[in-house]
């Protein structure tokens, strides 16, 4: 292996990689990474081969289930599962066969308020618009910091030359966020607003677009219910009454109201400083809400519904059920299923909490909520007290050391890749199919999923891999109504993205992507209303009650003293990848540093100086980190990035330990949510501050 590049034919990305993807080498050779099953005896991991592994699993399994039923058993996938072809497929059918109510992702401390809101709105929690980036004049930007992320809930490779062009068509950038971000700097306009008060500041640019008159449908106009209630329910919500919360002034908040409106294709976009925040589905609603008053929802330019290639909900032919949530509860706190995911927050109180349908089991898939989740130190607690866990990772890490059995996954270099979600919110329309690099002595995870799902399914630790396969190729080609047999020889990941991609709108095959190893384009975003919408009406629901009974807790902020506690945001950096690649070399020198973020005025007040060491304090939880002190941060923002916290005992990734840094969701309320959706607020968690 000699090194990884871009590939300068590539139909999407040009040739464009982030330092992160130049690094797959450096995590394939990590003399640190599973390899081989390890099973816990007296306190310690030792190596198995694989069928002692399931063997183990089997046993403990079978006894949980028996004894206690399937919810005993929870289950957590994060985020790189979300892009693992294996997982996506495989994972979705062990999951459905495990048949808890406690299944748990990385997404309820992300994405879901959105998913919620498309959901209402559009019918489908999958139908998020994107902004069309290539074609957009005026973006308005809030909470997303796409120049060091690349890009979320909006896939589209080398953002930075993608927002040079805006500006060099004469159009124009404007970012709402509490810190002066790399995205910000290359805006024509920066806004520090106040953390957790965007959708005060949404309500209230719909306020002046219903004020002024500035409101157009366009060609909208038929397929949207429910303007009038907005109208309505912006009422309170002039610039005036916000300024104080927001920060920002009302001057500002008209005319930034006023360019949205008369910029010929304009486009409003939010990403995690909208969604895990107190009104995370409030800020996602009004996103939309925004881009609909306006026009530009499905316009181009504006906000659009990519079309993929394979299993877009929106697209499937036949009946489509529109979008619920909350079709059942955790057993604690009460808190409702999204997407069939219930919130993260509440696991550890499901684990904590003695009686019937407690959790007493936990599989993790690609995931390490003791660096993800809120109140990180008592989930952690909660983990060591479980009767069996097991995780499938790649490392042994701040998470996985608490099972009992942990098999490894293969690393991306070694499977074959299609990334199923990220073309469903893609600037364009394109799909590539990449074949694995490397051969390995790891099982292919579908292999592994497939096994486990044997176990579950009560067929023993041995179950016909390749028998079960081909159920599950039967339900998929079933659905699509074809026959697995159009898919020849081929087997796992590879025959199910087959049927899925003849069973999608551009009857492609598996073969033709294989004939073009730089993708295949299938041009810009398109036009979809009114067919990409599921709801029942078959209109855009633009005020459904799920979501607007959360406006009177809005409201209500109005009235709050503008308080001067100092508050917590996050903040990604180019060479992290959440919390899993600090085991990389190259990725955790120089500026790859866990720091807080204090402005120069809050740190004399406190008594801080830069390269000094603050402890940071909240309800849950308490850390000691370096000081940078920087005007990048708003007045009363202080700013750390999380997935640190590597120095904890009894983990095998020597390099992220010498850099260990401090786990800010020690800091995050697992108690603060946002209502509607039950997604954690990691963004303007109250502090205290000290020297240490
Ligand atoms: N305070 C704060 N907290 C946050 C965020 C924030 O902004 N601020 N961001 C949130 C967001 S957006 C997300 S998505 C979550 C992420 O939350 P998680 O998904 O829980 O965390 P990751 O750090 O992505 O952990 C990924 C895990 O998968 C393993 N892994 C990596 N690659 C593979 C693979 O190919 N196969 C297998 N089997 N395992 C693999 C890693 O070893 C690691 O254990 O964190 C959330 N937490
Ligand atoms: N390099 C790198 N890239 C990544 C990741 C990574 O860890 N590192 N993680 C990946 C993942 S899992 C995800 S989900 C995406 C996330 O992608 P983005 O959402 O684009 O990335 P963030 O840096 O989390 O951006 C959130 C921004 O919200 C701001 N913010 C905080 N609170 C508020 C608020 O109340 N209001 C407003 N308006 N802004 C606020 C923060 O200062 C920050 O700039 O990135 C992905 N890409
Ligand atoms: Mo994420």
């Amino acid at each position: 292996m000699t090194g990884v590049r871009g590939d300068a034919d590539d139909v999407f990305s040009h040739g464009y990689v982030c330092p992160k993807g130049a690094s797959l080498g450096a995590l394939h050779h990590d003399p640190d990474r599973i390899t081989t099953p390890l099973v816990k005896r007296g306190g310690a991991f030792t190596e198995v081969p694989w069928d002692e592994a399931f063997e183990v699993i089997d046993e403990r399994l079978t006894s949980l289930f028996a004894e206690h039923g399937r919810d005993a058993l929870a289950v957590y996938a994060g985020n790189p599962a979300a892009h693992n072809l294996s997982i996506a497929l495989y994972g979705r059918a062990l999951f459905k066969a495990i048949g808890t109510k406690n299944f748990y992702t990385a997404g309820t401390a992300d994405q879901i308020p959105k998913h919620y809101s498309s959901g209402y709105l559009f019918g489908a929690g999958f139908s998020i618009p994107v902004p069309d980036l290539d074609r957009t004049e005026h973006l308005l930007l809030l909470g997303a910091n796409p120049l060091v992320s690349n890009g979320s809930l909006m896939t589209a490779p080398d953002v930075r030359g993608r927002l040079r062009n805006i500006r060099k068509r004469g159009g124009k950038i404007v970012v709402v966020d509490p810190r002066r971000t790399r995205t910000a700097e290359v805006a024509d306009e920066h806004h520090a607003i106040r953390p957790g008060t965007d959708a005060l500041l949404l309500f209230s640019l719909v306020h002046v677009l219903f004020a002024e008159q500035r409101i157009t449908l366009g060609r909208l106009t038929d397929h949207v219910n429910g303007v009038e209630d907005i109208l309505a329910l912006a009422q309170p919500f002039t610039p005036e009454a916000v300024a104080p919360t927001t920060g920002i002034e009302p001057g500002e908040i008209r005319r930034m109201a006023r360019e949205l409106a008369d910029a010929p294709r304009a486009v409003v976009y939010g990403r995690m400083g909208t969604t895990t925040q107190s009104f995370g589905t409030l800020a996602s609603w009004l996103v939309d809400v925004l881009n609909v008053l306006t026009g530009n929802l499905d316009a181009e330019g504006g906000a659009m519904f990519p079309l993929a290639a394979a299993g877009q909900y929106n697209s499937t032919k036949g009946r489509r059920r529109p979008f619920t949530s909350g079709r059942w509860r955790t057993r604690v706190r009460g808190l409702p299923e999204v997407f069939g995911e219930v919130p993260i927050a509440t696991l550890a109180d499901e684990i904590l909490t003695p009686g019937s349908d407690q959790v007493r089991g936990l599989f993790t898939v690609a995931g390490n909520p003791c660096l993800s989740a809120p109140n990180a130190g008592r989930l952690s607690e909660a983990l060591s007290q479980l009767d069996f866990m097991v995780s499938f990772d790649i490392y042994l890490n701040e998470t996985t050391r608490h099972a009992d059995v942990i098999l490894p996954g293969t690393v991306p270099l070694e499977r074959p890749h299609y990334d199923l979600s990220l073309y469903q919110i893609a600037v364009r329309n394109v799909a590539n199919w990449t074949p694995a690099t490397f051969d390995t002595d790891v099982p292919q995870d579908w292999r592994t999923l497939l096994r486990l799902l044997g176990v579950v399914n009560g067929m023993g630790p041995r179950a016909d891999v390749d028998a079960l396969d081909g159920l599950v190729a039967d339900e998929i080609a079933g659905r699509a109504g074809l026959d697995k047999a159009v898919a020849g020889e081929r087997e796992g990941p590879e025959r199910l993205l087959d049927l899925m991609l003849r069973a999608g709108p551009y009857d492609l095959t598996l073969a033709e992507l294989e004939a073009a190893p730089h993708g295949i384009d299938l041009g810009p975003l398109t036009s979809r209303i009114p067919d990409v919408l599921c709801t029942a009406s078959g209109k855009i629901e633009l005020a459904p009650d799920a979501i607007t009974g959360d406006v009177p807790r809005l409201v209500a902020t109005l009235d709050d003293e503008v308080e001067s506690q100092l508050v917590l945001i996050g903040r990604r950096q180019l060479n992290s990848n959440n919390s899993w690649m600090h085991n990389v070399e190259p990725l955790v020198r120089g500026s790859n540093r866990c720091t807080v973020q204090v402005h120069p005025d809050d740190a004399v007040r406190i008594g801080l100086v830069d390269g000094g060491t603050a402890v940071v304090t909240a309800r849950t939880g308490k850390i000691e980190l370096p000081v940078e002190i920087t005007d990048v941060v708003r007045r009363g923002v202080v700013s750390i990035p999380h997935g640190w916290g590597h120095d904890v005992a009894g983990v095998r990734t020597a390099v992220a330990t010498a850099h260990a840094g401090a786990n800010s969701n020690l800091l995050a309320d697992d108690l603060v949510i946002d209502v509607p959706s039950g997604t954690a607020v990691l963004n303007g968690i109250p502090v205290e501050l000290a020297p240490a």
